[in-house]
C-alpha cells in the first residue's frame, strides 16, 4: 500500500464528517448525449438531428444531472429483486454512493419483451414526459437505453445509458424513458428512504417539486 493510499484512508472519516460527495466521473467517461430531431416516429431509434448535435457534458450538469461510471462486470445481480438486498457480493463504490447520498432503498428490475409484462403498453407510459417529487436514479446493469431530458431552451436531449452507467435526474426535470432497439434494460433503481415512483405528467408547472427545479436549475443558468 503507497503513502498516498494510507493518507487518503486516514481523509476518509474526516471527509465523512463534512458529507463530501463522492466525485462524479471525468467527463470522458459520461455517456453520449445528443439533440433529438422534432419529430419522433420511433421512440427506441437514436432520433439524432442531421447532422448530430453533441451536447456537451457540462449542459447536462448544469440540468442537475450527475454520473458515476460503475463496474457493473464484476458483480452479479438477480434479474428482478424488489427489493434488492445487498448481501455480500456487494460492490464496495455502490456501497460509497449509496451511504453518501444515502440511497437506503434499492430495487431490481428487468424491461424486456420476455420479463415485463405488457412491455409495449409499460414502454409507452415510461416515455411520456413526467416529472417525479423526487430524485431519479437509475444504475444500469445490463443493456441499455434514453433517457431523455429537457434542456434550458426546452429542447429534447437523448442520453444513451448502458451497462455501467449510474445516472441521476434532478427531482423536478421534465423528462422520459425508453428502451433503445435492443429492447432490453436491466437497472438498479435507487430511493432515499421508501420509494414512490409516480409519474407526474406534464404540465406540472405549479408543482413544488417543478418550482424548485426551475428556481434551482433554470432561473440561474438563464440569467448568464
Ligand atoms: C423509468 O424511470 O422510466 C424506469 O424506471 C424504466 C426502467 S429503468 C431504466
Ligand atoms: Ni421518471
Amino acid at each position: 500500500m503507497s503513502a498516498t493510499d494510507i493518507t487518503a484512508m486516514a481523509a476518509a472519516p474526516d471527509a465523512k464528517k463534512h458529507k463530501m460527495s463522492y466525485p462524479v466521473a471525468p467527463e470522458s467517461e459520461w455517456p453520449e448525449a445528443w439533440l433529438m430531431k422534432d419529430t419522433v416516429e420511433d421512440q427506441t431509434k437514436e432520433n439524432r438531428q442531421e447532422p448530430n448535435v453533441p451536447v456537451a457534458i457540462a449542459d447536462l450538469k448544469k440540468l442537475g444531472i450527475a454520473y458515476w461510471k460503475m463496474d457493473a462486470e464484476s458483480f452479479e445481480y438477480p434479474v428482478k429483486a424488489v427489493p434488492w438486498d445487498p448481501k455480500d457480493a456487494m460492490d464496495p463504490k455502490l456501497k460509497a454512493i449509496r451511504d453518501d447520498r444515502r440511497y437506503s432503498y434499492a430495487d431490481i428490475i428487468t424491461v424486456h419483451p420476455d420479463h415485463l409484462p405488457e412491455f409495449e403498453t409499460k414502454i409507452k407510459a415510461f416515455f411520456e414526459e413526467h416529472i417525479h417529487d423526487a430524485e431519479e436514479i437509475r444504475y444500469i446493469i445490463g443493456g441499455s437505453g434514453y433517457f431523455d431530458v429537457r434542456g434550458l431552451d426546452e429542447q429534447w436531449i437523448r442520453v444513451h445509458v448502458k451497462k455501467g452507467d449510474l445516472m441521476t435526474l434532478p427531482e423536478g426535470i421534465y423528462h422520459r424513458f425508453t428502451c433503445d432497439e435492443k429492447r432490453l434494460i436491466h437497472a438498479m433503481r435507487l430511493f432515499i428512504g421508501q420509494p414512490i415512483w409516480t409519474p407526474f405528467n406534464r404540465p406540472q408547472e405549479e408543482h413544488p417539486s417543478r418550482q424548485k427545479y426551475v428556481h434551482e436549475f433554470m432561473e440561474e443558468n438563464k440569467e448568464e
